[in-house]
């Protein structure tokens, strides 16, 4: 896969790719990312990004012939892009599915915008998808493009070890983790539970999936609205709701456990 990003942060963009699972995935060859300084795209001695908005207004906006030209001189070198990705808070929001879907493009350029934002005719005629990481509000696209880049090129065959991780990932199957344990067995005090260390396997899978839809319930239950559960799973989700709501009756105060008698 072919990534070109476009930025007035080169450096800001390069260093956070320089390590971890992205960087590997760019030493093995899988993912070949170019980091375009639009500033080479400049043709004035102060090499000017942006220029003051027409029909006034706070801030600067991005001047829109650097950005065409360095999107036209990734497409001479590398061929026309599958996608020209802009990072915006007016974006679409970026998932787990539109990771999928850009993982399986060929190449894809992704501007990173500054100041205000970007003259709208570089969205009119180079954008093809508008996206954003989500509702607050950032200095500029740079982190947004990092996060998008980390979310697809991990997907891509080979650059996550094992392919279990990438399969289990909680966003694709639309529920959330399991809670981790490692040595030692008692840390300061805080034992690991005891079904993980029981060895009965049957049993740790159940409280994993158990604790699955405990927190799911309890931290997004948005996601259980809209994922595709079996019947079987319905049970569980409801009986683990059940153990949640009997919790909640155990833990108010005693006196207050009754009910009917409020009145009195
Ligand atoms: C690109 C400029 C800053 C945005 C004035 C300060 C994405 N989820 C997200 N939050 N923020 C961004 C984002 C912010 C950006 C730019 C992305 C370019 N800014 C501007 C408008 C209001 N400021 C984002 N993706």
């Amino acid at each position: 896969m072919e990534i070109d990003v476009v930025t007035i942060f080169p450096r800001m963009v390069e260093a956070s790719l320089a390590e971890g699972v992205v960087a590997r995935a760019c030493e093995n060859g899988v993912v070949d990312l170019k980091v375009h300084d639009l500033r080479e795209y400049t043709d004035d001695r102060h090499r000017t990004v942006d220029d003051v908005p027409y029909g006034g207004g706070p801030g600067m906006v991005m001047k829109p012939e650097p950005l065409f030209r360095a999107v036209e001189a990734v497409v001479a070198k590398r061929g026309a892009p599958s996608a020209v990705v802009l990072m915006t808070p007016q974006g679409r929001p970026f998932s787990h599915a539109e990771a999928e879907r850009l993982s399986k493009l060929p190449r894809f350029v992704v501007i990173c915008g500054r100041y205000e934002g970007v003259d709208e005719r570089v969205t009119d005629a180079i954008v093809t998808d508008e996206l954003s990481i989500g509702d607050y509000v950032l200095t500029g696209g740079e982190l947004p493009a990092l996060v998008v880049i980390d979310a697809v090129v991990r997907l891509l065959p080979g650059v996550v070890g094992d392919a279990r991780s990438v399969a289990e990932d909680s966003f694709v199957r639309g529920v959330l983790d399991y809670p981790h344990y490692t040595r030692p067995a008692v840390f300061r005090g805080m034992a690991v539970p005891d079904v993980l260390t029981s060895g009965h396997h049957g049993e740790i899978e159940k409280w994993r999936r158990r604790q699955q839809w405990r927190r799911t319930i309890e931290r997004r239950p948005d996601l259980l609205e809209t994922a595709a559960l079996t019947d079987a799973q319905r049970r569980e989700v409801d009986e683990v709701r059940q153990e949640i709501a009997r919790e909640g009756r155990a833990n108010l105060p005693s006196g207050s456990k009754e009910s009917g008698d409020e009145g009195d």
